[in-house]
């Protein structure tokens, strides 16, 4: 067999990064950025580069499970694909049939590989397709519908050609996109400016120029100063706001208490400082990119904060300017076909989204898109307004990625089928009826991908590798499940056919990947002007006043409410990323378990003191029951009202057996969290919570 190179791209977070495998006799050894690949230069994180103990993991789900034992018992029977996929198929007609179409419930992490299995899900006739955002960006995404008309993906961050770069609550060289670090770097080369906006010195803060820790929750109250700023002291874009701004003036009058002397007093940064930056701004204005923030399901005021960012963009002119934040392109942008869509083989499922979304009072406001799936779940409670009675979990930990999982788990008893798509062991499979195992990225295809941006482009995901264990593509997954319930048109039985459907009338064909793994449809980036149509709002400007909004009970201008106070003695819990770990389940990944085994508790020396807490001393933490032992990390650089942990730690199954017992779950530490959610933008407010330390 020999050595091949073969290009893919990387499964180990979201962010999907052109790779390049080294595959050694079959085997493979080495996993490196794909050369070729724009932004890239060879380079990976190292969790894109531990891609092979994922792969050789003996931990994962080998084989098709339905369970025996009770739900979350652990006891599971081996059975064929077939086995499973026709036990899946019975069930999911066998409910339709009983309950209804929409009875069917699905959830999945997003991302561009999703055409084929939603149009399964349209095939089979329920609108319940979710994606898993309530926990992550759904409050930018609304922030960005809500200020220009489109999601947050119709802007892209031109971080290269940036003079100034902000990144409040966005922790962008722990929280890695590869192109992305080394675009931020090479603006910062040039002479880029960083500021960091965070509850603790994290990594970005120690390149930064400017820092500012800000007391927990404050965020909205420092923005609402700036824009004070930018408009009392005249430094914000005024040919900008003439014509593209509408309803500037109501902006200003609602502005006008916020000044930084007021500020200070909540956020505890001194209005000379943040006066200063104000200037800073100003001077590098339009190269500006103040990050809207990813990881954003944090307070109640959430999505008001990020709208704060976005009209802080509009106001520095930021918003399709080079350096800024310039209008993505897709490929119809350049000129060229996009990949044709399986969806369109069927039409929209008729009846009410289950989580009340585009048709609930206090809910029309909402991209309906992808809905919000925890309101799915109190559906499923109440049987409202129709019940859910299955429930399709693909590539996706709802109970890891939402607060508390004994109250989610409670909120699902009454659904008869549970299914877990996955390629690792979650508290989700764990607790499933039936768990179909994901071949991981080295050895699958995958559907082809458009990846808009500067320069639009398609990539294709090939299996560098055989299967290692009994595992399968998720496109062979669902046309197994297709050809069970009758829809021909998703029979598939390899990926090439799927490829030719996709690229049918694009000009473009599979072996114009052969070479790279990456189809450009420009040559070089393309930089819309603001114009006519750029924004989608109804008045075709950036608007400050959200009409469809207020029509659902919600102010657009939304005056300041300070953030509730820690009870005596207690901390505010917040958490992040780190480099070496994905979400929940890199944990018991072999080379980033050795990297990093557990998670510590940032805690203010200050407070650490008060305690009698020591350095790197195991203390507990805990809220309403629950209590984990986790090492203290004693810093100033940390903000004395919260503790911060890495997320994704304290698993507790055994069938991982490196992770589990490891480290604290902050999840565990926000009772009933799931309940309180911001009802402007849509996510769960996760840093609502207050929490105990103890030696
Ligand atoms: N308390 C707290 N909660 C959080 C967060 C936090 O910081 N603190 N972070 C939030 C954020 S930002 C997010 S994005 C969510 C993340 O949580 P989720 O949206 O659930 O996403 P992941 O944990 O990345 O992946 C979920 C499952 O899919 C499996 N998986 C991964 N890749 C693949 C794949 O390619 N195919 C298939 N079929 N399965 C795959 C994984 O093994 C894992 O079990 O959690 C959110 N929840
Ligand atoms: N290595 C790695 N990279 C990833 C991921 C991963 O799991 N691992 N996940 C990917 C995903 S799904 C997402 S959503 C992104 C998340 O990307 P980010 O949202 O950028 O990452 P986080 O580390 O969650 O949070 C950013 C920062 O918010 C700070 N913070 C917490 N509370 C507050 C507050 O009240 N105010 C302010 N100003 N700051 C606060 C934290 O200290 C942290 O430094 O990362 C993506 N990239
Ligand atoms: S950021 Fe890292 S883990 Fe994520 S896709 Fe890129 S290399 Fe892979
Ligand atoms: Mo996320």
């Amino acid at each position: 067999m020999g050595k091949e190179l073969v290009k893919s791209i990387c499964g180990m977070c979201s962010v999907r990064c052109p790779i390049e495998v080294e595959v050694v006799d079959g085997r493979a050894e080495y996993i490196q950025g794909n050369p070729d690949a724009p932004g890239i230069m060879g380079s990976l994180c190292p969790r894109g580069a531990a891609g092979t103990a994922l792969t050789y993991d003996e931990d994962r789900p080998q084989y098709p499970m339905v369970r025996t034992g009770k739900r979350g018992e652990g006891k599971w029977k081996r059975v064929s694909w077939d086995e499973a996929l026709d036990y899946v198929a019975e069930e999911l007609t066998r409910i339709q049939d009983t309950y209804g179409k929409n009875s069917v419930l699905f959830s999945d992490r997003g991302g561009p590989f999703r055409d084929f299995y939603r149009a399964f899900l349209r095939g089979i006739g329920t609108a319940n397709y979710n994606n898993h955002d309530s926990a992550c960006a759904r409050n930018v995404q609304n922030a960005a519908l809500s200020v220009f008309g489109f999601g947050r993906k119709g802007v892209s961050y031109d971080l290269k050609n940036a003079k100034h770069v902000v990144l409040q609550q966005r922790n962008i060289l722990e929280a890695i996109n590869v192109a992305e670090v080394n675009n931020l770097f090479a603006g910062i080369e040039k002479g880029a400016k960083l500021t960091v906006i965070d509850i603790r010195a994290n990594v970005p803060a120690t390149k930064a120029d400017n820092f500012f820790m800000v007391r927990p929750g404050t965020d909205y109250a420092f923005n609402l100063a700036v824009i004070n700023v930018l408009i009392n002291n005249e430094l914000y874009d005024k040919q900008f706001v003439a014509d593209w701004v509408e309803d500037f003036d109501k902006l200003a009058e609602f502005v006008k208490p916020y000044t930084p002397e007021w500020a200070e007093g909540e956020t505890g940064v001194s209005a000379a400082g943040l006066i200063d930056f104000c200037n800073q701004l100003a001077e590098a204005a339009p190269s500006v990119i103040w990050h809207p923030g990813w990881m954003t399901a944090r307070y109640s005021d959430s999505f008001y904060m990020t709208r704060t960012i976005y009209i802080i963009n509009a106001l520095l002119g930021a918003i399709g300017a080079k350096g800024g934040l310039p209008f993505m392109n897709k490929p119809g942008d350049v000129g060229a076909k996009g990949l044709k869509s399986f969806m369109e083989l069927y039409p929209k499922p008729e009846g009410q989204r289950a989580d009340g979304i585009g048709w609930m009072e206090g809910r029309k406001h909402f991209d309906a898109g992808p809905g919000l799936v925890h309101l799915a779940y109190e559906a499923a409670v109440e049987e409202k307004p129709y019940p859910i009675k299955a429930y399709i979990a693909q590539r996706h930990d709802p109970l890891m990625a939402f607060p508390d999982k004994e109250d989610v788990k409670a909120k699902w008893k009454d659904i008869e089928l549970l299914v877990a798509v996955t390629f690792s062991w979650s508290d989700t499979a764990w607790n499933a009826d039936v768990i179909l195992p994901i071949s991981p990225y080295l050895e699958r295809d995958e559907i082809l991908m458009t990846k808009n941006g500067p320069k639009p482009a398609f990539q294709v995901r090939k299996r560098a590798i055989e299967p290692v264990y009994d595992t399968k593509a998720v496109w062979e997954i669902y046309a197994g499940l297709a050809r069970r319930m009758g829809l021909k048109e998703l029979d598939y039985t390899n990926i090439e056919d799927i490829w030719k459907f996709q690229l049918e009338g694009t000009g473009v064909s599979i072996e114009d990947f052969a070479k790279t793994g990456i189809v450009s449809l420009a040559s070089d980036p393309l930089y819309k002007p603001v114009k006519e149509g750029s924004f989608k709002t109804p008045s075709g400007k950036v608007q400050m006043i959200d009409a469809k909004l207020e029509a659902d009970g919600m102010p657009s201008l939304k005056p300041y409410e300070a953030p509730e106070q820690a009870p005596e003695g207690k901390f505010r819990i917040t958490f992040g990323r780190c480099a070496l770990h994905t979400q929940g389940h890199t944990v018991n990944n072999s080379l980033l378990f050795e990297q990093m085994p557990e998670n510590v508790l940032w805690i203010n020396t200050k407070r650490a003191e008060a305690l009698g807490i020591e350095q790197d001393e195991y203390v507990t933490v805990g809220s309403n029951g629950y209590k984990a032992k986790i090492k203290a990390f004693v810093t100033d650089f940390v903000h004395p009202e919260a503790v911060f942990m890495v997320h994704g730690f304290g698993h507790d199954l055994p069938c991982e057996t490196r992770a589990n017992g490891k480290g604290a779950a902050d999840n565990m530490l926000m009772p009933k969290g799931i309940d309180k959610w911001d009802h402007g933008g849509g996510a769960i407010a996760m840093q609502e919570h207050f929490v105990s330390v103890s030696k």
